[in-house]
């Protein structure tokens, strides 16, 4: 079982993340954990606090000389910003009052965050909903991403729309495909819909807009069998759908041909099998995105996710001061134009987090011998099949 949770506010001291159940034995550099990291901090159209920003984790527990040891593995990753807010979010009581952020942006938690609380600072909620809290569960995907490497699983993510600019209907990326991905500068795969997608955000900034947009994650090697038919929590469609929905911003998410399939007769919308000596089973075609029946099919597994424009809009939507009632205009933080790309790279962790947890649960073992070893004979059963 794999367990794993966050904590950490956007301008506090920095992030924690904390998990359970890799086995003994892994190989995790923190250099791994940083290249994502980075990743996650690229993309046209971010904010400033970017630049300020140069993510770095700190493996505080769980490894010892270079290797897993099975024990809970625990990270910080520091906020440089802290520096410009150690008095306003200091832990500790300080004299005075601060101001209170009272006007709620529609769109993020705000309003809704300080009516469940009971608070009446806006900061209070936004410190912690900040997709900020995203750098966190990167570094925990690349712990997953680091796991899957070893059974061959390789997950690779794309931009495919931002605003009104889209890629063009193409094969899928392969893994070796990033790092030309990475290039691009909305880590998009396609050299034109890039130049458009880069002229959309600075459309959105021209206009002090934001602009929101769609990535697909692709996860190759995965064995048919993980995940479930047998119950509704076990089904690995339906954990990617959550973690992929847990990214903030997302609202809504696909697997395979997803939404279109509504319009498709029965006849056109699944996977013809086949058998090959060479290859074993295989599929025709990939709508159900390589997931049936709750498990990996063995086909590559594809999700895309929506993103909505960030709520943060220099303009400034209309709103309602908490305090005094009155109309007013949504406060103002510094915030992304467009962050559609770093979603990807988060949605390759929510990926990696899934398929981790779906592998564990399969093959089991305390040490990286004994999963590998349950997974080759696994492989081996099915081979025989
Ligand atoms: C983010 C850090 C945040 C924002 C952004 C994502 O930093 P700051 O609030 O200091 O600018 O840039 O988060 C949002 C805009 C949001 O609405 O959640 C990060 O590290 O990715």
């Amino acid at each position: 079982m794999l367990k794993y949770m966050t904590a950490g506010e956007s301008h506090g001291r920095g992030l924690v993340a904390l998990m359970e159940g890799i086995p003994a034995g892994l190989s995790l550099p923190a250099e791994f954990i940083d290249k994502d990291l980075a990743r996650r901090q690229l993309g046209f159209g971010r904010g400033g606090r970017m630049r300020i920003e140069k993510d770095r984790v700190l493996i505080i527990s769980g490894v010892r000389h270079g290797l897993t040891i099975g024990s809970p593995i625990s990270l910080l990753i520091n906020n440089r910003d802290w520096e410009n807010w150690s008095e306003k979010m200091a832990v500790e009581p300080v004299d005075g009052e601060f101001e209170r952020a009272t006007r709620p942006r529609p769109g993020h938690a705000d309003l809704t965050g300080l009516l469940k609380t009971d608070q009446k600072d806006v900061r209070n909620i936004l410190e912690r909903a900040s997709a900020r809290e995203t750098a966190a569960k990167t570094a925990l995907g690349a712990i997953a991403k680091r796991l899957l490497e070893e059974i061959g699983v390789t997950i690779v993510s794309h931009v495919v729309r931002i605003g009104g600019a889209a890629a063009p209907a193409a094969g899928l990326p392969s893994a070796g495909d990033l790092d030309a991905i990475d290039e691009s500068p909305v880590r998009c795969f396609n050299e034109q819909a890039s130049l458009e997608m880069v002229a959309e955000i600075k459309a959105a900034a021209a206009e002090k807009d934001t602009v929101g947009g769609i990535f697909e994650v692709v996860a190759y090697g995965c064995p048919p069998g993980l995940g479930s038919y047998i119950s509704w929590e076990k089904r690995l469609n339906a954990n990617l759908c959550r973690e992929l929905a847990g990214i903030p911003a997302i609202k809504g998410v696909e697997i395979g041909a997803g939404f279109n399939l509504g319009a498709l007769r029965g006849s056109a919308a699944h996977d013809e099998i086949e058998y090959r000596d060479s290859e074993g089973y295989r599929r025709t075609t990939n709508r159900a995105g390589g997931i049936e029946g709750g498990m990996s099919n063995g086909e590559p597994i594809v999700a895309r996710a929506v993103m909505k424009p960030i709520p943060t809009l220099g303009s400034g939507l209309r709103t309602v001061d908490v305090e005094s009632k009155e109309e007013a205009t949504a406060m103002s933080e510094r915030a992304d134009i467009c962050a559609v790309p770093a979603a990807a790279v988060i949605g390759e962790a929510a990926m990696a987090l899934v398929l981790a947890q779906a592998a564990l649960e399969k093959f089991g073992g305390d040490s990286l011998k004994e999963f590998l070893r349950n997974h080759q004979g696994y492989l081996d059963q099915v081979a025989d099949r």
